[in-house]
């Protein structure tokens, strides 16, 4: 997410920052030395299959021997580990998740048209036949992935779904990442992490057929090592570090605007917070009320820094001019929280989720209790792209039977414009039905 000079310049006059915007933010950057090391271990991996996988867990995880795969016993049993609270609101979140999942899935049916007289198309809605998930638990270990890769694959109907989880500090699995999954369907579940474990999955080193599609957030070694797969499998996207952007007036408490950035500057050092607002009053009052709030932050030594070095506030002149801004940041999470949060809404088309009003904060969502989904494109990316849901894990198959009624037509066609490229085998498939059958 960053301001772009080209933005900049167009706008000129309309607004000015009360805080550094950023120009060229390193966020989307691809470290040289992060390439090499994954594209060795990918080759290593292909060419000396399961020993190299866990020589990998060895030297970087502590992988010590024996079975990675967790007991269908261990996974069934994870809540029983967990505090009560913990497990009633994990329960709570893949419910949630599951249920705007099969919302969604009712909403792709499919359709069936007859274009012309004997010409009939459609499209079947069809899910890949096996996703592997990358479910992180490093320094946050974010329990709500699972709903969001596993459940929505689930819930997309996709047959077969295994995870791999990167091994704790004194080893073993993340038991509330483990009961996530477990309620969100999972098959299998493997103890692995990093590179190894998008790579043991891609290649099929599991005891399981390759995976089709690989899912799920990670550090930079887990996103360029998806980079380096798409092609051979699907991806959801590229992830960077995780953004968030308000929208707000002078209606707006500061106050919540303020915890709302923090709410996810704390994800790393250089996770990008950014307020547009059309009130000078109201910027310098959230302003006040981040640094205020920072003080008295567990995670400030990561949010602090995050915010100090990729904060920013912006007064537009407009909402007009404020919309305009915010389209172009294209950010992963938007909340708007003014008196025009419609018209917002309306003339808004860059981002990956937006959260309206005072009482939709982007934490719900995080952890599965808004039902959306948490794998969202960032660095920009929701210019292009939408975040991961159902419809991410069905393929749209065409389809079209045309009968002798519909033929001459579509044959004298094909035949014409096969001729003028000189594709005669093209030509001969019209030419033969013409003369056979109509
Ligand atoms: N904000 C992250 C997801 C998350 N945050 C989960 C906390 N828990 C990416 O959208
Ligand atoms: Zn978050």
């Amino acid at each position: 997410m960053r301001f772009t000079p080209a933005v900049l310049e167009g706008l000129r006059g309309s607004f000015h920052h009360l805080k550094t915007p950023l120009v060229d933010a390193p966020a989307a950057q691809r470290d040289p030395a992060v390439i090499e090391t994954v594209s060795r271990m990918l080759l290593d991996i292909q060419r000396r299959g399961m020993d190299a996988v866990l020589d990998y867990a060895r030297s970087l995880d502590g992988y010590s021997g024996g079975e990675v795969e967790l007991a269908p016993d261990r996974i069934a049993s994870s809540g029983d580990r967990l505090p009560a609270d913990l497990r009633a609101a994990i329960e709570l979140g893949s419910q949630r998740t599951r249920a705007f999942a099969v919302e969604q899935r009712s909403h792709l049916t499919g359709f069936q048209t007859e274009l012309v007289p004997g010409l009939v198309t459609g499209v079947r809605y069809v899910p890949v036949s096996r996703v592997g998930a990358y479910l992180p638990a490093g320094r946050f270990p974010l329990t709500a992935s699972a709903f969001m890769t596993v459940g929505v694959a689930k819930e997309a109907g996709v047959p077969t779904v295994i995870a791999c989880t990167p091994p704790q500090p004194h080893g073993g699995a993340n038991d509330a990442v483990v009961y996530a999954a477990h309620l969100s369907g999972v098959d299998r579940v493997f103890v692995l992490g990093g590179v190894q474990a998008l790579a043991a999955m891609a290649y099929g080193l599991l005891g399981e057929l390759p995976v089709d599609m690989l899912v799920g957030a990670g550090n930079a070694f887990v996103a360029e090592a998806k980079r380096q797969l798409f092609g051979a499998v699907a991806i959801d996207l590229l992830a960077g570090p995780s953004e968030v952007a308000v929208i707000s007036d002078e209606t707006a408490d500061p106050e919540i605007v303020a915890a709302d950035l923090l709410g996810q500057a704390e994800h790393g050092p250089n996770s990008p917070a950014a307020l547009v607002t059309t009130s000078e009053e109201h910027g310098r009052a959230v302003v006040a009320a981040v640094d205020r709030q920072l003080a008295g932050l567990a995670t400030e030594p990561i949010a602090g820094p995050a915010w100090r070095d990729y904060g920013s506030v912006t007064v537009a002149d407009d909402r007009e001019t404020a919309a305009a801004l915010m389209d172009d940041l294209a950010p992963e999470h938007l909340e708007v929280i003014s008196a025009d949060d419609d018209w917002y809404h309306d003339r808004l088309r860059n981002y990956g989720s937006i959260f309206l009003g005072p009482w939709s904060t982007v934490a719900y969502s995080d952890k599965g209790m808004a039902g959306t989904n948490h794998v969202l494109p960032t660095a920009g990316g929701a210019k292009h792209s939408a975040g991961l849901s159902v419809s991410r894990f069905l393929k749209p198959l065409t389809y079209q039977r045309i009968v002798r009624e519909a033929t001459p037509e579509l044959a004298n066609a094909v035949q014409v414009i096969s001729d003028s490229e000189g594709m005669a085998a093209h030509s001969a498939t019209a030419t033969m039905r013409l003369a056979t059958y109509a």
